[in-house]
């Protein structure tokens, strides 16, 4: 019988969710990276195995790195772009020299993910991460004021983000502009607008044909090393799915992930197939796309969106939501047994709740709401293999 791989993400020593937490909730294995070492730069063996220790004294293992973060330059092919796709394919190998099997990494230019609002309050008093997209829209054109941002909305959003904009008080307003700006995962930092305009400007001749592009001569350069290392490559799609800011984005549609694994035919060339990011798109159809791009997921994101008309979306609980949550896991479930292997998964995300209302997490990353996923998961996994599997 093949099962799931329980993991939860780990942000690493400065954690305030440790390792036992992890093994508590359930988990045999850990998805992390090295957040200290800055994008660009060599994972070197020594710290991999410094990190995968860290690890294995809590008897769990490192199932997947996420992320091996990709370069701006190279995602621009400017700059630097050759070295630092060199340096990329040494990581890999140093990756596989440690033992380490999948590497999850995104093409998302300058930001990773994005939302209005990581505190959004449920009816419950839980918090969950919220896109709101009248908010958006009004943090881009009168916080941010991106040069051209009208252009890229029609009259009635723009009246909508002006409606929006007037309502809010100036600590809203600080807040809009807090949540839009908070770093990349797993740091602290945030970015300045003065930062994204300037990153924003040297996005101005790439479109999406170009960055697409670019998506494949990386490919094309780094899955023959991964294969010959033995590694498998996850791409995580967009977040959300769709242009924000007037940047493109290539890993947000069925026809886009399906571009991507023709690009290399190899078990290398995968997807972490994430059911939160991918979900948000209502033309998305989440179980339809587990079973067209089965072979290929090499790492499962399992978390659910609630989306309304207006284009705003929370996190809602992982089995509730737009995605049908059972119809994934039934498709999961078969693929594993068709394919005899285990595939390793996270509950993405969780809400913030009981105890960890009162403790600062990453976004999305308290441990009671993350267990709350992975246990509700974990039971709908067993049902479905209990009925279809076991006598
Ligand atoms: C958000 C995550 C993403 C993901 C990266 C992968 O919670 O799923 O930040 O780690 O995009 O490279």
């Amino acid at each position: 019988m093949y099962s799931l791989e329980q993991t939860m993400r780990w942000y690493g020593p400065s954690d305030v969710v440790d390792l036992w937490h992890i093994r508590q909730a359930g988990c045999t294995g850990v998805v992390t990276a090295l957040h200290q070492i800055p994008v660009g730069a060599v994972w070197t063996a020594e710290a991999i195995n410094e990190r995968k220790k860290m690890i294995e004294a809590v008897g769990m293992s490192w199932t997947v790195i996420e992320s091996l973060p990709v370069h701006e330059d190279i995602k621009k092919r400017s700059g630097n772009y050759q070295l630092y796709i060199d340096k990329y394919k040494q990581s890999l190998e140093n990756i596989a020299a440690c033992g380490l099997k999948v590497v999850t990494y995104n093409f998302m230019p300058i930001l990773d993910w994005l939302r209005t609002n990581v505190e959004y309050e449920l009816p419950n008093k839980s918090k969950a991460l919220f896109f709101e997209r009248a908010a958006f829209v009004a943090f881009d054109l009168f916080i941010l004021q991106r040069p051209g941002a009208e252009n890229d909305y029609a009259k009635e959003e723009i009246e909508k983000a002006k409606d929006k904009f007037n309502s809010m008080t100036e600590a809203d307003k600080q807040f809009l502009k807090k949540n839009c700006l908070l770093g990349l995962p797993g740091s602290d930092e945030s970015f300045t607008p003065e930062q994204i305009l300037a990153a924003l400007d040297t996005y101005k001749h790439i479109d999406t044909a170009t960055l697409k592009q670019n998506l494949f001569l990386f490919l094309q350069e780094v899955v023959p090393v991964a294969k010959a290392l033995g590694l498998k490559m996850a791409i995580h799609p967009d977040d959300p799915p769709y242009a924000v800011l007037g940047l493109p984005r290539v890993v947000s549609t069925e026809n886009d992930l399906a571009e991507i694994i023709a690009c290399i035919d190899s078990p290398a060339n995968g997807l972490c197939f994430c059911t939160g990011s991918l979900g948000a798109r209502p033309d998305n159809n989440i179980p339809a796309m587990a079973e067209r791009f089965g072979n290929r997921i090499n790492f499962l994101h399992l978390r659910n969106t609630k989306r309304n008309a207006n284009g705003d979306f929370y996190e809602a609980n992982h089995l509730d939501g737009d995605t049908d949550m059972y119809a994934v896991m039934k498709k999961v479930v078969e693929l594993m047994q068709k394919e005899k292997r285990n595939i390793p998964m996270r509950p993405d995300h969780g809400h913030q709740m009981l105890d960890d209302l009162s403790k600062k997490t990453y976004p999305g990353y308290s441990a009671i709401g993350r267990l709350k996923g992975l246990a509700e998961l974990r039971g709908l996994e067993m049902g479905i293999a209990k009925s279809f599997y076991y006598n």
